[in-house]
């Protein structure tokens, strides 16, 4: 979706006064030292969330470093609404798009990954959630540690979220979410919608109105049920983003031993020595952008949260990989890791696009510059109307029929898990295709929750400023074929409820298809990414070689180095990730002060609870 008009963009910018970044350093000779505790690379979802937990501790020195560039008065990544414009292809991408996918007709798309402070944190939908509770006791049964399971993961939710009530506009919630499964004391604001799409109610009509789609009163998946129709909960409030930075970092950064240095690229770790048979990485290298290279060095830990696809390409530059990966570019093996960059996992998206009667849809204010100008400016003025809100307000959760199910071991986490979820949104939203210049459109994008397909990411080359060669190898499998062709006949039947009488008029493209063939040619036509890689650094039992990271996050073969972010889990979660992301850090510091303390048994309330 490209609507926001730019000239009116950089006319509301200058209504801006930032927020205090005085600690966040923009040039390498600020540094007043290169030796630092802890060394974390990527200032972004996972990053900043783990930088703030361990500068608690004021005895530790913590260096972050982040190739992107400042977070502070962008109004696209602050605006909610604008979310759509921060990526693809600007300033705040890292502008990756995938080699052509057999699955998809041979189709490349974007795949956007926020190069800023926050990270994706500041350039996502900012859709919240945790996961079904099945995602995490199956990652605790396959990695071997309980301590994934969430009856211990929930705790975290206390000290991550900030619930916030009133929403922006005042509207009562009740019945909107749970109140007692949320908390109200943590570092992120999370918020339920400030402004009514005019398909809300419709949507909510339908859950009355057809068994197979429950209302769900809170769809965060912090209980049991994460099945049915609910309410979206964001990550923002007052009318603007929540990301990472202006949250965790926010509250953190005025503490003196933490250093954010941005514009900082990681371009390898240097190898320290071995250890009892582990391979220290102690140094690590990174450059301006421009001509230098610097080297700072950990006493502690160097941590990498750099994301699904950054992590696998530092990796892999280090040395640490599949050989096979590695020795055609002349790299040298340190840690022979062969399940670096495997494992690829992403849920595909499919724009499934009704035409509804002139002008009922949001589509002609998005495409009429003068209005979209209006509407940003009395968000920069007041922080109200559409541009205060999210891109949806409803999403649904489902699970195909057991007779499809049937021939095929269940890949969800279990059976209150999710395999599909219907996104509502009353214009026209397709990440891959502009809006056309006429119509009125409603869309119920579907995304398969449980793929089976795996991809892979790996460097092209040794020089660090390539582009990875990044293949989600999505729908290359038949389950996923079926589940999302499931999905598809599941939006339509939604669609056909009784509460849209008089609202749809027809549908773009083969939607209306009736046949298996028809639908299957639909999704390989226009399906792509929600953008939500992970599982490029799986980890898996201390046991297990089939995976690049142990249960505590330490990359196997090697001392002194953990990744924390989304390249950890073994598998995709069923849900929107940034809630994982932010649970995955929390632990991680906890993880990390239990290591700092008298071994892993010293539980004593300073190292494991800091609320
Ligand atoms: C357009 C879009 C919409 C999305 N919408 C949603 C949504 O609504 N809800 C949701 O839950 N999820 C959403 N996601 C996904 C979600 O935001 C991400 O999965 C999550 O934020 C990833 O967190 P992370 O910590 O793993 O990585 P990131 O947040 O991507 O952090 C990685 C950081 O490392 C930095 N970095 C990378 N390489 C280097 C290097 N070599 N040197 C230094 N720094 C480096 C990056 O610049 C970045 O700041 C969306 C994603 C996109 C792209
Ligand atoms: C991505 O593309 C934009 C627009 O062309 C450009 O400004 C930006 O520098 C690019 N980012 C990277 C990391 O190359
Ligand atoms: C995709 O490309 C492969 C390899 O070039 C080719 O064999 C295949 O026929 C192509 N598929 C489509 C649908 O074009
Ligand atoms: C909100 O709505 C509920 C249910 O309709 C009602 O009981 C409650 O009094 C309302 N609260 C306020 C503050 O209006
Ligand atoms: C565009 O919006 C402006 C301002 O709201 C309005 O006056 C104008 O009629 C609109 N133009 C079209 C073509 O709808
Ligand atoms: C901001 O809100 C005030 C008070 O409601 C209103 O008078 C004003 O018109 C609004 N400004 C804009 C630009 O919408
Ligand atoms: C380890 C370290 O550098 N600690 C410093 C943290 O900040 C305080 C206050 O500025 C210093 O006194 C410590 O030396």
């Amino acid at each position: 979706m490209k609507t926001a008009p730019l000239p009116a963009l950089l006319v509301a910018s200058a209504l801006f006064i930032g927020r205090s970044l005085s600690i966040i350093l923009t040039d390498p000779a600020q540094l007043k030292t290169t030796t630092y505790d802890y060394i974390i690379v990527g200032a972004g979802t996972s990053g900043l969330a783990l930088a703030a937990r361990l500068s608690e501790d004021t005895e530790l020195n913590i260096l972050v470093l982040e190739a992107g560039v400042s977070d502070a008065n962008v109004v696209s990544v602050m605006a909610p609404f604008l979310a759509p414009t921060v990526t693809p292809y600007t300033a705040y991408d890292w502008n990756y798009t995938v080699i052509p996918q057999a699955g998809m007709d041979n189709r490349t798309y974007p795949y956007p990954r926020g190069r800023l402070l926050g990270g994706t944190s500041s350039a996502n939908y900012m859709v919240h959630q945790y996961g079904s509770n099945d995602n995490w006791d199956r990652m605790a049964k396959v990695t071997g540690d309980p301590g994934w399971a969430w009856n211990n993961m929930k705790r975290y939710v206390l000290p991550h979220e900030k619930f916030v009530i009133p929403p922006h506009d005042g509207h009562n919630t009740t019945d909107q979410f749970s109140p007692d499964l949320h908390s109200y004391i943590g570092d992120v604001d999370i918020s339920l919608y400030v402004h009514s799409q005019n398909i809300d109610a419709r949507v909510i009509e339908t859950t009355r109105q057809l068994k197979e789609f429950p209302y769900n009163e809170d769809i965060s998946g912090i209980a049991t049920d994460l099945l049915g129709v609910g309410w979206a909960q964001s990550t923002m409030t007052q009318g603007a983003r929540v990301s990472s930075s202006t949250s965790y970092l926010s509250i953190a950064n005025t503490r003196p031993n933490l250093t954010i240095l941005i514009n900082a690229m990681v371009t390898k770790l240097i190898n320290t020595g071995m250890s009892g048979g582990l391979m220290g990485f102690q140094r690590v290298q990174f450059t301006d952008g421009l001509t230098k290279t610097y080297i700072v060095e950990s006493t502690k830990e160097v941590i990498l949260s750099a994301g699904a696809i950054g992590t696998v390409q530092i990796l892999q530059l280090s040395g640490i990989g599949d050989p096979a990966d590695l020795n055609p570019l002349g790299i040298s093996v340190i840690v022979d890791s062969p399940r670096v960059g495997k494992n690829l996992q992403d849920h595909p998206l499919l724009p499934n696009i009704f035409t509804v009667e002139d002008g009922a849809s949001l589509d002609h204010i998005l495409r009429n510059q003068s209005a979209m100008g209006e509407a940003i400016n009395e968000w920069a003025v007041n922080r109200t109307g559409f541009i205060s809100n999210n891109v949806v307000n409803n999403l649904a959760f489902a699970r195909v029929k057991p007779e499809v199910l049937e021939k095929y071991v269940d890949p969800a986490a279990g059976k209150l898990s999710p395999h599909y979820e219907l996104i509502f949104a009353n214009y026209w939203l397709n990440p891959a295709e502009p809006v056309p210049p006429t119509g009125s459109y409603f869309t119920i994008l579907t995304a398969l929750l449980t793929p089976t397909s795996r991809g892979t990411v790996k460097i092209k080359s040794s020089n660090p400023f390539d582009a990875p060669i990044i293949d989600p190898n999505m729908l290359t499998t038949e389950w996923d074929v079926n589940a999302l062709r499931e999905s598809v006949r599941a939006a339509k039947r939604f669609a056909a409820a009784p509460a849209w009488d008089g609202y749809i008029t027809g549908a773009v493209g083969k939607l209306f298809s009736e046949t298996t063939s028809g639908l299957d040619a639909h999704a390989r036509e226009i399906a792509s990414t929600i953008f939500h890689p992970t599982s490029t650094a799986s980890m898996s039992s201390y046991s297990s070689k089939n995976g690049v990271v142990n249960p505590d996050l330490t990359v196997k073969g090697t001392y002194g180095l953990r990744v924390v972010d989304l390249s950890v889990l073994p598998y995709i979660p069923s849900c929107h990730p940034q809630g994982p992301a932010y649970m995955i850090a929390e632990r991680a510091a906890d993880l990390i002060k239990i290591m700092r303390a008298d071994g892993p048994d010293d539980l004593s309330p300073q190292y494991v609870l800091h609320y």
